[in-house]
């Protein structure tokens, strides 16, 4: 017969209680509150199977997005939204190939596809999504000399979007990110997220990467020393 007292007393109350709170961490699912907002971001066609820079799985993201949404009250979109000719296009630069870097004034550029041109359907947001109550939609990368992979601030480093300043006034100081591609626009606005003072969740699961040239490791390498928390869709409280 097992003898409960002498095994709790074998452990110790240090072990006892260490047990305990790492069950609790695992089983208390994060609850959106007021202050806390979604951040769907570049969901477009595009970026989805057909489109000119589909990130593979990327229509996986959609469901996933969707369940999840439906316990934020706060929901900010983004779109990626370029000038035909923009500087993120290898087209532009005589050549050059999709996936070739080039240097501008503002740093390293990886030259892209065209994509998510102005009004094209391609620039259209899935019409897959489900998520009434976003109250936001913000468009970057519309300036034709400075791409944005960021959501909060443009490639040059200073530009601002606005997002910070709109989710100030609304009182948000966490944000959970998702959408595509975890290596570029996830990643870059979780990381201004950061720098702009914002608590910063990236879920894992209702985000795909491109994973060009270790692009993928490197972002979570970046975001888990700026102090990103990488979860899971079923870490968040379900509506
Ligand atoms: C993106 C590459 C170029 C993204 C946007 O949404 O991650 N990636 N433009
Ligand atoms: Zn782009």
């Amino acid at each position: 017969m097992l003898d409960r007292r002498r095994i709790l007393g074998g452990l110790g109350m240090t072990t006892i209680a260490t047990v305990m709170s790492a069950r609790a961490g695992a089983a208390t699912p994060i609850k959106p509150d007021d202050a806390s907002a979604l951040l769907v971001i570049d969901v477009q066609n595009c970026f989805l199977p057909g489109g000119s820079l589909a990130v593979k799985d990327g229509e996986q993201v959609i469901p996933v997005i969707n369940r999840m949404a439906k316990s934020f009250a706060n929901v900010v979109m983004t779109q990626d939204w370029h000038t035909p000719g923009h500087i993120s296009f290898a087209s532009t630069h005589a050549g050059k190939k999709p996936f070739e870097t080039i240097d501008l004034p503002y740093g390293k550029q990886v030259l892209w596809p065209d994509h998510c041109v102005q009004g094209t359907d391609g620039a259209s947001l899935s019409k897959d999504l489900s998520i009434p109550q976003a109250g936001l939609v913000i468009r970057k990368g519309f300036h034709k000399d400075v791409d944005s992979y960021s959501a909060f601030t443009e490639a040059d480093g200073k530009t601002t979007t606005g997002l910070a300043a709109y989710l100030k006034a609304r009182k948000v100081s966490r944000v959970f990110v998702a959408g595509l591609a975890t290596d570029f626009c996830v990643a870059w606005t979780a990381l201004d997220a950061r720098k702009a003072g914002f608590e910063a969740y990236v879920v894992e699961d209702a985000c795909r990467g491109i994973d060009t040239q270790g692009s993928l490791a490197k972002a979570w390498a970046d975001m888990a020393k700026a102090g990103v928390k990488r979860i899971q869709s079923g870490d968040i409280a379900a509506a």
